[in-house]
């Protein structure tokens, strides 16, 4: 297993569109472990390989409190959405230190395939229904920022380029 380094908004490769899984082999699985790794160590509820440079559609999930309920999806479809809808406070590990409102479906039913190959239909609510959204989102090439304002996520870009250019000093 490798920690994998995670991108940081605004690095353009984080707007790249995920393509499809063609095989569930023992390099998705690979892929899978170290996304586990990652997001474990990182303290994340979420992860999408996006995020780690790999631009197929795979999510890592553990929104648990104990941390022992890993969830993979591959090429998720969301088949259902709730017609409820709530803001939700939410971070992501591509924009460290920032938390804002997204307002996101309730509740989502998502068909996808897990690290098996096997399909899968997910019925979910809370924390999970929001993390699910804000992971397909990632796939799709959008970072959570890109809801907000265009004068909030100008301040947010402008933090980030600044902490990375002093990291690398
Ligand atoms: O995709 C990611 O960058 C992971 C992200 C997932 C996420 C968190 C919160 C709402 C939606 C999606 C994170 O894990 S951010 C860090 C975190 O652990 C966290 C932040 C807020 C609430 C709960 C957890
Ligand atoms: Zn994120």
């Amino acid at each position: 297993m490798a920690l994998l380094p995670i991108l940081c908004f605004p690095d353009p490769k984080l707007n790249t569109i995920a393509k499809s899984v063609a095989a569930v082999d023992a390099t998705i699985q690979n892929l899978i472990n170290d996304m586990f790794e990652t997001m474990y160590e990182a303290k994340g509820i979420g992860l999408a390989a996006t995020q780690v440079d790999v631009h197929e559609r795979v999510i890592v999930m553990d929104v648990s409190e104990e941390r022992d309920t890993p969830l993979v999806l591959i090429n998720p479809k969301l088949v259902w959405t709730s017609p409820e809808t709530h803001l939700n406070e939410e971070g992501c590990l591509s924009v460290p230190g920032i938390y804002d409102g997204v307002t996101r479906h309730d509740a989502v039913k998502v068909e996808a395939l897990d690290a098996d190959g096997q399909l899968r239909v997910i019925e979910a609510d809370d924390l999970l229904a929001v993390c699910i959204q804000h992971e397909m989102d990632h796939l799709m090439g959008k970072v959570f920022v890109e809801y907000l304002s265009p004068l909030k996520r100008n301040r947010i870009k402008t933090k980030m380029l600044k902490a990375q250019r002093e990291a690398r000093s």
